[in-house]
């Protein structure tokens, strides 16, 4: 076997440990919820694992404002990410508001398993169905 060989057996055996390590429990679950000028969450439901963080994108690719507002689901670890509009200080409340065409990125750890409905908080936009469900099993 010449060097040049026994160090790229060495990288490739390293990346593979790297990626080993990388699937661990630390690793974030990254997903994204999209929404544009109609009044719906794409997609609708959004499925995690209990005690493993998340890293939610929240991206608006229209024009009208909306936001991604959850309250009352158990969690630790949250930052919210207020781009554009009004806050979200509450306790209790992941959130996530991007600029229309922007985006913007949440961060928490659901602890509980359960369905916990989620929706938009911009006046009237729930009332007119912009709602989803964050499902954690
Ligand atoms: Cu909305």
């Amino acid at each position: 076997m010449s060097v040049r060989t026994a160090t790229a057996v060495i990288v490739a055996g390293f990346a593979l440990i790297t990626a080993a390590c990388s699937s661990s429990g630390a690793e974030p679950q990254r997903l994204t919820v999209r929404f544009d000028d109609t009044l719906i969450f794409d997609p609708p439901s959004l499925t995690v694992r209990a005690g493993r963080p998340v890293s939610l994108t929240v991206r608006n690719t229209g024009s009208v404002d909306h936001d991604f507002y959850l309250r009352g689901m158990p969690a630790r670890d949250v930052t919210n990410a207020m781009q554009g509009g009004h806050g979200h200080e509450e306790a209790g409340v992941i959130a996530g508001h991007p600029k229309a065409g922007a985006a913007v990125i949440v961060r928490f750890t659901p602890v509980t398993t359960g369905t916990y409905e989620f929706w938009c908080s911009v006046t009237g936009h729930k009332e007119a169905g912009m709602r989803g469900l964050l499902i954690v099993s």
